[in-house]
């Protein structure tokens, strides 16, 4: 059970925070405990209490720099502690499952990264112990933080109000192109005993949440593709920060075990259309992710790369002067934006951690399901795995639901 104290600075009690992890998602996590309790009136006061990553050197380092209290070097000695409340595990795939089910057992509110884990099995059970843990009011949320981006909440709004009639065509891609130089060298993501997949798990995991986050409907099928393009690349001499690139190449190369890039086509609960493409090797993007809804009454349309800005086309306009029009999501009305500056002065990457911090605090207090729930991140891995199953077999893939 939880161990929420009352601080002596704040009338409010401690939610007491532990970090598994502390490379590129651990510094963007790091990033939003600090600054959700400075923009947002919560509930409760995350403390940044304990950091835990394997080299006592680098998670002391990792501590003083993105402001953790203490360090651990093993994630179970976390888990075992009174005084930790919420285990936010930002770790590669391979180790979710265990963390996750340990952290939840114990008792701990659990925030989980992306995808849920590296297999649907483990996923099943990450479920199973989220649903045993609930009864006893522990909360688990797994980080698809692109839902919580202001102009992709508003998508989800005006759909959800009609605004765009009966959903037809769902377009989807997530873009980067961090390894398409065939020297960039290897790195956790692209191993699959650590990573699970690919370009398909790390980024078409987004995709797959975003469109059914936004349209409210499921995926049902799919039929797809995988692809590794560059099969051998250099091994990076002690790559294990996480971070894109990875470290100086040592002379020696090694596989590549993952997918490069994956695309599907899908069906919708809604009779929608689906087509998705995820990759890394788009030469020239780097983090776009472009979506675009097509209803019966008119469409929607959102890049990642003009993060702010919200596309929507009125069908029922008369033609003369219908047309795209840019909707700048930065007005006070608009989710999450009143917290920050005066409009027109935008948001970036770093605020979906922040908004997804915001809304697990408020679910913690009130004693809610945070959004997206364990069983929301285990369907997304469905999808994934009929992804796979599809390319291997050149077979259209039902999804149980
Ligand atoms: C790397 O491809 C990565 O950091 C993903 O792992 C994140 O989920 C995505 O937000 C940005 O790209």
């Amino acid at each position: 059970m939880t161990t929420m104290e009352t601080q002596m600075t704040s009338s409010r009690p401690t939610l007491a925070v532990a970090m598994v992890g502390h490379a590129f998602m651990g510094a963007a996590h790091s990033q939003a405990w600090r600054s959700a309790p400075r923009f947002f009136d919560l509930p409760l006061d995350p403390a940044m209490r304990v950091v835990c990553g394997r080299d006592a050197d680098r998670v002391a380092e990792a501590a003083t720099r993105l402001g953790w209290a203490e360090t651990e070097t093993d994630w179970r000695r976390v888990v075992e502690r009174d005084d930790v409340d919420l285990v936010d595990i930002c770790t590669p795939g391979d180790t979710h499952a265990e963390i996750a089910i340990a952290a939840l057992e114990a008792g701990k509110h659990v925030l989980c990264e992306k995808p849920l884990a590296n297999t649907v099995e483990e996923a099943e059970a990450m479920v199973a112990a989220a649903e045993k843990a609930a009864a006893e009011g522990v909360r688990a949320m797994v980080g698809f933080t692109y839902r919580r981006v202001p102009a992709v909440a508003l998508a989800r709004k005006l759909v959800a109000e009609g605004r765009i009639g009966e959903i037809r065509h769902v377009r989807a891609q997530y873009l980067q192109d961090w390894i398409a130089d065939p020297t960039a060298p290897l790195s956790w993501r692209l191993d699959k005993e650590k990573a699970g997949s690919g370009a398909l798990g790390d980024i078409g995991a987004h995709i797959i949440d975003l469109t059914q986050h936004i349209t409210g409907d499921r995926i049902t099928s799919v039929s797809g593709r995988l692809e590794t393009f560059v099969k051998e690349r250099p091994l990076a001499a002690g790559d294990t920060a996480g971070t894109l690139g990875g470290g100086g190449a040592s002379g020696e190369t090694g596989p590549v075990t993952v997918d490069d890039a994956a695309v599907f086509i899908a069906t919708f609960t809604g009779g929608a259309l689906g087509v998705f493409e995820a990759t890394r090797f788009a030469t020239g993007r780097k983090n776009a992710i472009r979506i675009e809804i097509n209803g019966s009454k008119g469409s929607l349309a959102f890049d990642f790369e003009d993060m702010n800005v919200l596309e929507l086309f009125d069908a029922t306009e008369p033609d003369e002067t219908a047309g795209f029009r840019r909707i700048l999501v930065t007005e006070p009305g608009h989710p999450y934006v009143e917290a920050w500056w005066p409009a027109g002065h935008g948001l970036g990457y770093e605020h979906g951690f922040t908004h997804q911090v915001v809304d697990l605090v408020r679910a913690v207090a009130e004693g809610t399901d945070p959004t997206p729930t364990f069983a929301d991140g285990l369907q997304v891995q469905r999808v994934l795995g009929a992804v796979e199953t599809s390319s291997d077999t050149r077979q259209w893939q039902e999804i149980t639901q």
